[in-house]
């Protein structure tokens, strides 16, 4: 049994979705993070990062006892790796598969964030810091539009971890005013077709889906609320 620590966030989503394209069983464990339900020293036990998602397997195939894994992208490759799936066979496309589920973790997710946080968090406007990230999303978007323009999934053939990866933050446009549809067409096709896998259904429903409050325009956060996410109980979180 695994458990999954969970947010009803994209990046959370990408393990929830993992987990039922598996069917590996797995308990649920909800966290609010507006209320700043990560922030406890129990959590930081699991992920020293204080962020969502998380797992912890208690039967690795490695044995010795119950493991935690913490980075949405090193949480896609362990359970690639447990089960032998959801990752190509052959190195070169498994290489492949590894470089667009890089190119998510270390540039959409966190360019394609500080774009979102500019854009609905801060609580006052910053034209050069909206304008640097939205065009550093938009510059990733159209270099994700022109490989699915020449393959059918990130790696190639094979639905594998990297399009688990990237999939779930397709909806970030629209909060940036970007029309996947009319803009980028590939993108487009291929989010369609994977909305439609049931385990990607299964894996985003309900309670994994990202509710109202996650997706305000413009957020409207309480005092207690900024401080949990960006603020001084976020850094109490770590220090020592
Ligand atoms: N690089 C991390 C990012 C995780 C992350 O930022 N999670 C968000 C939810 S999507 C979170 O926990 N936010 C709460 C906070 O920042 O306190 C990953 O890919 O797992």
């Amino acid at each position: 049994m695994i458990d999954l620590h969970f947010s009803p966030t994209p990046n959370a989503q990408k393990v929830s979705i993992a987990l039922e394209e598996l069917e590996l069983p797995y308990a649920l464990i909800s966290y609010d993070i507006f209320e700043g339900d990560q922030h406890t020293a129990a959590f930081g036990r699991i992920n020293p990062n204080h962020k969502l998602p998380a797992i912890v397997d208690h039967d690795p195939a490695f044995g010795g006892g119950s493991h935690a894994v913490f980075e949405s992208g090193a949480i896609l490759q362990y359970l690639a790796e447990k089960t032998g799936r959801l990752l190509p066979a052959h190195p070169r496309q498994r290489s492949v598969a590894i470089q667009w589920l890089t190119w998510q973790v270390a540039g959409l997710g966190p360019m394609g964030g500080q774009a979102a946080h500019f854009v609905r968090y801060a609580p006052v406007t910053i034209d050069y810091a909206v304008q640097r990230y939205v065009n550093e999303l938009n510059r990733l978007l159209l270099v994700l539009e022109r490989r699915l323009g020449e393959a059918e999934y990130l790696a190639g053939d094979e639905y594998s971890i990297a399009d688990i990866a990237i999939w779930p933050g397709r909806s970030m446009g629209g909060v940036m005013g970007i029309d996947l549809q009319t803009q980028y067409p590939n993108t487009y096709r291929w989010f369609t077709a994977i909305a439609e896998r049931p385990g990607v259904i299964r894996g985003r429903s309900a309670e994994r889906a990202v509710p109202a409050k996650y997706a305000q325009r413009k957020a409207e956060l309480t005092e207690d609320e900024r401080s949990n996410l960006f603020g001084e109980r976020m850094l109490n979180a770590v220090r020592l």
